[in-house]
């Protein structure tokens, strides 16, 4: 318990403290310090304010949610709480509910430019998801891959990049791509538009359950987020070697986003799938999707390097990446986590149609949502989707499905990995320094068929241009708009 004079100098060094959070940790700290600050006294307005604004940096957008709504409603003219309502809807997907905080605040601050901006900035998008909805309920929605003629588009003379061999991603052309894009030069849009449409084709046999044997010989490395650190995935590439049939790799979604370099990842790991169907492997994360491409930087960046049309063709080829992998019958890969309800089977997860966004609930939105929690049972979300599981669920799935372990990634961790549920639910995460800010270690894992026990290899960020992380991220979401 804390005297007054306690109370106040935790709030002056809970003032302190948030004025310049840098680092994860901080935010941590400050919603230590917030959530103690609250329990004497819960009726102050800027206390939930600031723990919101520090959820939002935190990704926590459910809790930043329940915050602000509870800053608002202990002070009607408490602005920030507004703004901070608006932008962890917005983060939800939830555009209508954001721009009626919005609207409260052009209509209380009417001489308010930057309030002015964001509600016609919000009010744009919502009039651009309605639009979206009319057409899609109008006619089945025709395919970007049928209305583009590649044969017919040249490439210029004056383009010294390379070029896919006789229609054919190689390993000569791989190598050239990432040479060129390292050097921050633009693919040619023929070359990127052949990939797309090739790797939707292999994309949509595969089943939404791939299935994998390792022999005993056998290695593979399993990577978390990339996050559009195009010289972070360089970086891997350098340590652990490129990709090839004797070195499979398996990426576990969240190759977009954030980042500023996304395009550069992800044609990268799209030109690798193409040359080694069998022994390369992408799986869908929360970030392959409209709602967060459109909020956090990749839909900018396709619109900014090629055309809108072309973010709609990576738009429907994310949608055929596979939901979850497994290994050797043992090991069980996905993207978020198990699942909101009991019972669920591997079966159940191969029947998922997956050919669309995820919806707000259910076993596919599960997969690429949930996270983990220490306690046994199951809570809300941190998140505002999906749910957090506890080791007792984790146990359960494990037995009925007669799986050891499952893998994921979703949420950075300050070593790159952690093991948690008695070593049966493990994150990956390799994103090193995450936005260049949380200062967290990069990792991958190798698993061998032998004996499938994971081994954990760390690795720190590396240089990369001057472009800052989401420079090409909705207004709205950029820092210092919150
Ligand atoms: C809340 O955060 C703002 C910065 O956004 C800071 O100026 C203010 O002092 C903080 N208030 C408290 C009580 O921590
Ligand atoms: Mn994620």
């Amino acid at each position: 318990t804390l005297n007054y004079r306690g109370k106040r100098n935790k709030c002056n060094y809970i003032t302190v403290y948030c004025n310049f959070p840098v680092s994860d940790k901080d935010y941590e700290n400050a919603i230590k310090y917030y959530t103690e600050a609250l329990e004497i006294n819960p009726d102050n307005a800027i206390y939930f304010g600031n723990r919101s604004l520090a959820y939002l940096r935190t990704e926590c957008y459910g809790y930043a949610l329940a915050d602000a709504t509870h800053a608002v409603e202990l002070d009607k003219n408490y602005i920030k709480g507004y703004y901070r309502r608006a932008t962890s809807n917005m983060a939800l997907g939830k555009f209508k509910a954001a721009l009626k905080d919005y609207e409260t605040v052009v209509k209380v601050r009417p001489n308010d430019k930057d309030a002015k901006m964001k509600y016609q900035e919000c009010s744009k998008i919502v009039k651009q998801k309605a639009f979206e909805r009319a057409i899609a309920s109008d006619e089945l929605k025709r395919s970007v891959v049928d209305s583009l003629d590649i044969e017919s588009m040249t490439i210029e003379d004056d383009y010294c990049g390379p070029k896919l061999e006789d229609g054919k991603v190689t390993l000569t052309f791989m190598k050239e791509m990432m040479k060129w894009f390292k050097e921050q030069k633009k693919l040619h849009r023929k070359c990127a538009y052949q990939i797309l449409v090739q790797v939707k084709e292999v994309l949509a046999k595969l089943p939404s359950l791939v299935e994998i044997t390792l022999k005993e010989a056998d290695k593979i490395t399993i990577c978390g987020d990339t996050h559009g650190q195009y010289y972070d995935l360089l970086n891997i590439f350098e340590l652990n070697g490129l990709p090839s049939e004797t070195n499979p790799y398996l990426f576990n979604g969240d190759f977009v986003d954030r980042g500023s370099f996304s395009v550069e990842v992800i044609l990268t790991l799209f030109g690798f799938k193409l040359l080694y169907p069998d022994c390369f492997h992408l799986l869908r994360g929360n970030h392959e999707t409209d709602n967060m491409n459109q909020m956090y930087g990749f839909e900018g960046e396709v619109k900014a390097k090629y055309t809108p049309q072309m973010f709609e063709l990576f738009s429907e080829v994310f949608q055929w990446l596979p939901l979850a992998q497994c290994i050797n019958g043992k090991v069980l890969v996905m993207h978020g986590g198990l699942f909101s309800e009991d019972g669920i089977t591997l079966e159940d997860i191969r029947k998922i149609n997956r050919n669309r966004q995820p919806p707000d609930s259910g076993p596919m939105c599960d997969l690429l949502w949930s996270d983990p929690q220490p306690q046994d049972g199951r809570s809300v979300s941190k998140r505002g989707v999906s749910c957090q599981f506890g080791p007792d669920v984790t146990r359960k799935f494990l037995e009925q499905n007669k799986l050891e372990y499952i893998i994921r990634s979703h949420e950075v961790k300050a070593e790159g990995y952690e093991v948690t549920h008695a070593g049966k639910c493990i994150t990956v995460f390799s994103a090193p320094n995450y936005c260049d800010q949380i200062g967290n270690k990069g990792a991958y894992i190798h698993l061998r068929g032998s004996n499938l026990i994971p081994e954990f290899h760390q690795f720190t960020a590396v240089p990369h241009p001057n472009v800052k992380p989401m420079a090409y991220a909705n207004t709205l979401m950029q820092l210092g708009m919150m």
